[in-house]
């Protein structure tokens, strides 16, 4: 049952729903002017007209009856905006809330301020058009649309108490990612984590047509979300006061039912059987109390409200006119007094303290954060009695490490793995020691590790796994996302979105530094076995190189105890995009614990015990990042020791990617001394990359005769055939480098040739040989370290 509200309330929430709407469309038009003490000129109107109206007086009656509802139970709530082009109608709320004015000291709840308010919007020097870090409340910007609700469940995730309420698009709703976020609920357990408040805005319209879901009927939108495991509560309307009467009461329902759903579970200690969330679908005209009609079209409830309703207020009269009666319908003098100050009657629909939206700090997850408790990784050192003999599976390692932080955690949960279903095939099984996969739905004997309170978070999405881990960290945790290297290329643009997120709050002093999220590529390229060349992509490096230099890592540990150290520096780490690149497959194992230490330290340093140029300068330098490259790298040095015994030659091994570009490009680059140290000024570089050979041309640009690197990686051969075979195809092989290394040194006379045919007739040997006996030559397949 729901209480009918007073008359007198709906009519606040009402009048309060007004004064945003006028707040959200001065921004979008007005320099000066606020309160329209005078009438409108030309001279008070923004000479470039930037924003979005058409979704904003949906996105304040939201905010209003959250803001009720919070009143009300002392909910603690976030507000996630799909639609984050209405940053208007988030900022309008923030300042009417007085969260603004706590942030930004020079935007005060006064005529002054709503002056400032108006004229910083999307203007030079002021705030973003989106719901950006710069807005109080916001973790999530909304400028590419599909990502709202898998960020509300990550932040919702371990938070017990915590409702977010995420408005949808319908526009938004038809992207592959949110259309696959629905199914978010199936991994949501309501003992553990909070609730998530969806609500469709169903305004009927994106930017110039209309929506899928706004021309489907309603008992089939109803049953779409109902199969999805949601009860829908349908708020439609053109008519402000019964609609303000319906939302009230679904907002009360909704709350209700949430509270329901967690309190029977919480006092079983579980979910007995699958619960039905609310949601609410919001059916309201786009651009609701704007502009009619415009140039003889309808404006309101069309797509044609989506930006700006009048754009030529500034220079036409008639245009100036219709804006200054549109916004003196709002009667601005009747919201706000002589000062600018919002009517003080509005206080009583105004959370009290951190229970405003504005400023609730799980949406500054940073000033939530606890560090990780880790083990020390070094408790985890492999064995590695002499380089290069040993063979082990470096993400097994790994994996028996954080089976181990899940082990440690107290309780305060505040770590997941998120994985598309691959946490076995990356061999981080371990971590099914320490807790399940997690699920809700109803489970089957011949299911393994699986439950509503396990911490690995499976799903067959990149997407939401990204997401997931996204609003995870944004919230203040912790989270790691291991993924095949070529489908981490799925959720690019998500992981541009954040970057772009992270570089952002570097420039707002409040937002506090979150966690890092950490990508584990792995089951790369080189060793894609089973899945041959779908399988084989790494341009997810290339994406993140091109990220800003301030928030991106990317590291290439070339073997077990390298990857345990790096991964330790990663999770520790604060506000980067950690990429770290590393085989799941048995592969020859190069340093002890203290020398992998000290290797990731450094970044990049020379292998003495591999090349003979110790205490000389080298005729020749091999240079490697990636596991698979180095093995071919150390093994092209054995070739040349072995035949050319009078030339010196040097191997070096990159783990940090960025130390190779200059200190001016990125933090990491090493300075000219220790980089002429490692590469000196004048040999010939032979350098064994993982990824696509161009990056490193690209990141030693500016380093001393750069076109002395000759680059050898992944050029788009493959497909299902042998490890050797893969390097040979891409022309990365030990025999390749040694080709290469002789091209680009002097001539070698007689040896020189003789060193090419043995490298040319090993080429040809394994090429007879793998189409004869479908696996790798004996001797490659054995090759281990040995002194030359
Ligand atoms: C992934 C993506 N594609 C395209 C756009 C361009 N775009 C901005 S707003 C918008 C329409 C959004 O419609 P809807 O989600 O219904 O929001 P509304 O403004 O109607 O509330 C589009 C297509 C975008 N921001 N993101
Ligand atoms: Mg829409």
């Amino acid at each position: 049952m729901t209480n009918s509200p007073e008359e007198g309330r709906i009519e606040l929430i009402h009048r309060y729903w007004t004064a945003a709407n006028y707040l959200a469309a001065g921004q979008i038009f007005l320099q000066e002017n606020p309160l329209l003490r005078s009438p409108l000129g030309p001279q008070h109107i923004k000479p470039r007209l930037l924003g979005h109206w058409g979704t904003s007086p949906g996105l304040n009656l939201v905010y209003v009856h959250l803001n009720r509802l919070i009143r009300d139970t002392d909910a603690d709530m976030m507000y996630v905006i799909g639609p984050g082009h209405g940053a208007p109608a988030i900022l309008a709320n923030c300042w009417l809330e007085g969260t603004y004015s706590e942030y930004f000291a020079d935007v005060p709840r006064n005529r002054e301020g709503m002056c400032r308010l108006f004229r910083q919007f999307s203007t030079p020097g002021g705030v973003p058009s989106h719901v950006s870090p710069h807005c109080p409340g916001s973790i999530h910007e909304g400028g590419e649309l599909g990502y709202s609700l898998a960020h509300a469940f990550g932040a919702a995730f371990d938070n017990p108490d915590l409702i977010v309420a995420c408005v949808v698009g319908d526009g938004e709703a038809e992207t592959g990612p949110l259309a696959g976020s629905w199914k978010s609920v199936d991994f949501l357990d309501p003992v553990r984590d909070g609730a998530v408040l969806p609500i469709l805005h169903l305004n009927g319209y994106k930017i110039s047509g209309p929506t899928v879901l706004g021309r489907t009927p309603e008992d089939e939108v109803r049953e779409l979300f109902g199969a999805h495991g949601y009860h829908v509560l349908w708020v439609e309307g053109d008519d402000p006061i019964p609609v303000h009467r319906r939302m009230y009461d679904a907002v009360d329902e909704a709350y209700r039912r949430i509270q329901d759903i967690q309190a029977s579970a919480r006092a079983k200690g579980e979910a007995r059987e699958r619960p039905v969330w609310p949601m609410i679908v919001l059916g309201t005209p786009k651009g609701w109390t704007g502009p009619k009609i415009v140039e003889g079209k309808q404006v309101e409830g069309t797509f044609r409200s989506h930006q700006v309703p009048l754009p030529k207020a500034r220079e036409d009269d008639g245009e100036r006119a219709q804006l200054d009666a549109w916004l003196r319908s709002y009667d601005p003098d009747a919201l706000f007094d002589e000062e600018g100050r919002p009517d003080p009657a509005f206080d009583a629909l105004i959370p009290e303290g951190e229970k405003r939206m504005g400023a609730n700090p799980h949406a500054n997850g940073g000033s939530r954060l606890v560090d990780l408790d880790l083990p020390p990784y070094t408790d985890y050192a492999l064995e590695v009695p002499s380089p290069g003999r040993v063979r082990a599976e470096a993400t097994r390692r790994l994996g028996e490490f954080l089976r181990d932080v899940f082990r440690r955690d107290d309780g305060s949960g505040d770590f997941r793995l998120f994985c598309p279903d691959e946490t076995n095939s990356n061999r981080l099984g371990a971590v099914f020691e320490a807790t399940d996969r997690c699920s809700v739905l109803p489970t089957r004997p011949t299911d393994e590790d699986i439950g509503p309170r396990g911490r690995v978070m499976e799903v067959l999405s990149e997407h939401l796994c990204e997401g997931w881990l996204e609003g995870y960290v944004l919230t203040g945790r912790h989270g790691i996302f291991p993924c095949y290297e070529a489908f981490a290329t799925i959720v690019d643009s998500m992981m541009n979105q954040h970057a772009k997120w992270l570089k952002t709050t570097l420039e707002v002093p409040w937002r506090k530094r979150i966690s890092s999220l950490n990508y584990l590529l792995t089951s790369h390229a080189w060793r894609q076995d089973h899945n041959g060349y779908s399988h084989q992509g790494p341009g997810f490096i290339d994406a993140v190189i091109n990220k800003k230099s301030s928030v991106t890592r990317i590291y290439f540990p070339p073997d077990a105890n390298c990857l345990l150290s790096v991964m330790d520096h990663c999770l520790r780490s604060r506000n980067y995009i950690n990429l770290v690149v590393a085989g799941k497959q048995p592969e020859l194992q190069w340093l002890d614990m203290d020398s992998a230490r000290e290797h990731c330290a450094r970044g990049a340093s020379e292998w003495k015990w591999a090349g003979n140029a110790a205490e000389r300068e080298p005729d020749l330098v091999f240079g490697c990042a990636g596991d698979v490259p180095t093995t071919e790298a150390v093994a092209a040095t054995w070739l040349v020791r072995h035949h050319l015994p009078d030339l010196t030659v040097r191997l070096v091994n990159v783990v940090d990617l960025m130390a190779l570009s200059p200190p001016a490009y990125h933090p990491h680059g090493i300075d000219a001394g220790t980089f002429e140290g490692l590469f000196t000024r004048e040999a010939p570089v032979i350098f064994a990359y993982h990824g696509y050979p161009r990056i490193v041309h690209d990141l030693v640009h500016g380093r001393p005769n750069p076109s002395r690197f000759h680059v050898r990686g992944y050029i788009e051969e493959g497909t299902t055939t042998t490890p050797f075979d893969m390097v040979v195809l891409n022309r990365l092989s030990r025999f390749h480098l040694v080709l290469s290394a002789l091209d680009y040194l002097p001539d070698l006379g007689a040896e020189g040739q003789a060193l090419r045919d043995y490298c040319e007739e090993r080429l040809t040997e394994h090429d007879l040989y793998i189409h004869d006996h479908l696996e790798d030559l004996p001797e490659i397949q054995e090759w281990t370290w040995r002194e030359p």
